[in-house]
């Protein structure tokens, strides 16, 4: 896979090849919990994956296994540990929920976005699977649960209400409600994962699965998401594609017309083009 590392960050890793971005948490030994740090990295990764042209997939994925024990995670969700009376407090005291603008630029950018899920999905680490475009799952140590209900910090927006989307009423009540654990084989069965993976394999057929989406159009792809995104994100969904829309009107003679006129201080000219029906 060849993978060149693109920074030094202190609670992901964050590397390119060929075509892929992956951006892993890095704090495995508390099954990749993130903190303000964490979400602050995770955020600037995401948005050089978002502004590089080269790339088109991008992998999340968590580091392990702990050190400690030998577990896998994917990510836990908001660490405890930095979790004061008003939210999760960074290093100059501030609280912050900044993990929901994380969501957003997942779901947002014009890329795919893989869930590559080694272990533990938990609580706003669960959130994060939900809010990707797709997610593989190890057949061995993954395990999908959502403890939001048993610590006071729920997700009201994509991690709960399109969750219900992807799996039914029914289930994401219960998932949410009970807060068991489910392998990857079982949120395959309920439609939140797309593929139970041998351990061994997984990062490599995540890979590959991005290979695959990199030989199709990037338009088409991009629109496709956007249009996914669009009947389950009111207005910003109709904006956000149809911002793609008008990129595509300016590639035009049409366009270039309506902007030399205006330039060239004349009437616009439309006459050549054909009302296509
Ligand atoms: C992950 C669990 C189930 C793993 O259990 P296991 O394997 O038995 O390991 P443990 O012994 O429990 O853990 C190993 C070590 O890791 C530490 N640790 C684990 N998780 C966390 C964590 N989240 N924060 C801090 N530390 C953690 C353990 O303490 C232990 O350390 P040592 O070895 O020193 O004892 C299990 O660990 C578990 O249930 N973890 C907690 C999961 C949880 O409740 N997470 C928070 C849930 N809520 C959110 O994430 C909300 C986040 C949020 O930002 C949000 C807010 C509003 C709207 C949206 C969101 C959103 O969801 O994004």
């Amino acid at each position: 896979m060849n993978w060149k590392k693109v920074k030094d960050y202190q609670d992901i890793t964050y590397h390119k090849s060929n075509g892929v971005a992956r951006i892993a948490f890095n704090r495995p030994e508390v099954r990749n919990a993130f903190r303000p740090q964490t979400v602050h990295e995770l955020f600037e990764a995401f948005l050089d994956a978002r502004e590089d042209h080269s790339i088109g997939v991008v992998l999340l994925s968590g580091e392990g296994p702990s050190p400690k024990d030998g577990k896998y995670a994917f990510c836990s969700g908001g660490d405890q540990n930095a979790r004061g009376h008003q939210g999760y407090v960074d290093d100059e005291g501030t609280p912050r929920l900044n993990v929901l603008e994380v969501q957003r630029l997942i779901r947002f950018m014009p890329k795919v976005v893989i869930a590559v899920v080694p272990g533990w999905a938990v609580g706003g680490g669960h959130s994060l699977h939900v809010v990707c475009d797709l997610t593989l799952a190890s057949k061995e140590h993954a395990i999908f649960k959502q403890t939001d209900a048993d610590v006071t910090s729920f997700d009201g927006g994509y991690g709960s209400a399109y969750l219900a989307k992807m799996v039914g009423q029914k289930r994401a009540r219960e998932i949410f409600f009970l807060g068991r654990n489910y392998s990857a084989q079982e949120a395959f069965e309920m439609g939140m994962v797309n593929a139970v993976i041998l351990h061994e394999e997984l990062e490599a057929t995540a890979y590959q699965w991005a290979q695959e989406i990199l030989e199709k159009s990037p338009t088409s792809i991009k629109m496709l998401k956007f249009a996914f995104n669009a009947t389950d994100d009111g207005m910003v969904g109709q904006q956000v594609f149809a911002g793609e829309a008008t990129r595509l009107a300016y590639m035009t003679e049409e366009a270039k017309e309506g902007r030399n006129a205006f330039l060239e201080k004349r009437k616009p000219d439309f006459s050549k083009v054909k009302w296509i029906s």
